[in-house]
């Protein structure tokens, strides 16, 4: 089988590239990233041979896309702008990135019958209320209705929409998966868990939006590379299927079990101004994929994955601190 991987320069690019490469070593990768801020050609360091090839490229520029899937049997659709902050600032590059490129490969995937699947959020839905003992059992599942509340999700909506036009009106062989909060290694630092992490390790004080009470779900990116695995090779086409790992946890209780766990108090960090329009809860239920594929997540104790995460910033200095310094002044400069 050979693959194309947009945005495998990227964090859960680069991992899913990875845990092919670890598990089913006879696949062949051509992964195609434009090396944004966000992609850097590090990730892959260790993994480039003639086996995998990076090409340096934009998923909207159509000529690239179709010389690329025609070569290919199947594409998993990384590539995209992921950043809420950034998208509050500027959406151009989310309308760009996310609709116009997920569309050019779309009808790339249509002209030369690629099997697509395509990776999203599960911000696509909004948010829940936070857990009282009435809405704890709440969780999205894949009837939940669309209803994205941030420019970013926006976009990642509107290309879930194009997915669904496009297997239902071309028969392009879809699937499509909602997965909620990633952590693990090679996250960019503009992102919460690493900028925590990297924020300490740099003698800076770690930041909190708002009140810290806004809960995320969080997965262990390991974990789903394996589950968009099982979803290409065995899922159905057309369908959608949600990846989650039953980690709902507070901001607070994450930034209290960092400090914790890097020795520093636990009030050493600083509440700042809130997100506009900041998701209350996300909670995903995983049980189509679980009862479908046999899927299950490993990494199921976070306090560990969290350690194994610090560990990982810890010995990769040289990786993000080059770019520590401008990607706080971005922060200071809109005060968060
Ligand atoms: P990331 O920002 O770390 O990586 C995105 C990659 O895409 C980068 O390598 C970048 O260079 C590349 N890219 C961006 N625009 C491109 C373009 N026009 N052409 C080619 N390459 C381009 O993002 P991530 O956190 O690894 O997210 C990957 C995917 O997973 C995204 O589609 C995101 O919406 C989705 N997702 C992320 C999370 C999460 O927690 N991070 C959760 C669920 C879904
Ligand atoms: O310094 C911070 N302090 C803080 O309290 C940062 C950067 C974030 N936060 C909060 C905001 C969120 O409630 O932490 C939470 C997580 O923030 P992000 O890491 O920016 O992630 P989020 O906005 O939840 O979106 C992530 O998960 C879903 C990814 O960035 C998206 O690409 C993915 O779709």
């Amino acid at each position: 089988m050979k693959l194309l991987v947009t945005g495998g320069a990227g964090f859960i690019g680069a991992n899913f590239v990875r845990y092919v490469r670890q598990h089913h070593p006879a696949v062949r990768m051509i992964v195609l990233d434009k090396l944004t801020y966000a992609g850097n050609r590090a990730n892959l360091a260790g993994v480039l041979s003639d086996q995998v090839q990076l090409v340096v490229g934009d998923i909207c520029d159509a000529t690239l896309v179709e010389q690329l899937m025609a070569q290919v049997d199947a594409c998993v659709h990384f590539a995209a702008e992921s950043h809420n902050d950034n998208a509050l600032r500027d959406p151009q590059p989310f309308l760009e990135s996310n609709v116009i490129g997920t569309y050019t490969l779309l009808e790339a995937a249509r002209r030369y019958d690629v099997r697509f699947h395509h990776v999203s959020t599960d911000e696509v839905y909004g948010d829940l209320p936070l857990a009282t003992s009435d809405t704890a059992a709440r969780k999205f599942t894949p009837e939940s209705r669309y209803l994205p509340s941030s420019p970013y999700s926006a976009t990642k909506a509107a290309s879930d929409m194009l997915v669904h036009g496009w297997t239902r009106s071309f028969g392009v062989r879809a699937t499509l998966s909602n997965c909620s909060n990633n952590y693990g290694p090679y996250q960019h630092i503009e992102k919460f868990i690493p900028r925590t992490i990297t924020n300490i390790l740099a003698g800076r004080r770690p930041k909190l939006y708002g009140t810290g009470r806004n809960v995320r779900d969080w997965i262990n990116t390991a974990d789903h590379s394996a589950a968009i695995w099982a979803i290409l090779t065995r899922g159905r086409i057309g369908e959608t299927y949600l990846i989650g790992a039953n980690q709902e946890l507070d901001n607070l209780t994450v930034m209290q079990q960092i400090l914790e766990a890097m020795g520093q108090p636990h009030d050493a960090f600083d509440l700042v101004a809130d997100r506009p329009g900041h998701d209350r809860r996300y909670a995903i239920d995983a049980s189509k994929l679980t009862h479908e594929l046999g899927w299950h997540p490993q990494m199921t104790d976070f306090r560990a994955g969290l350690r194994q995460t610090i560990q990982w910033y810890q010995s990769h200095e040289a990786w993000w601190a080059p770019q520590k310094a401008a990607v706080e002044a971005e922060y200071a400069e809109h005060q968060q």
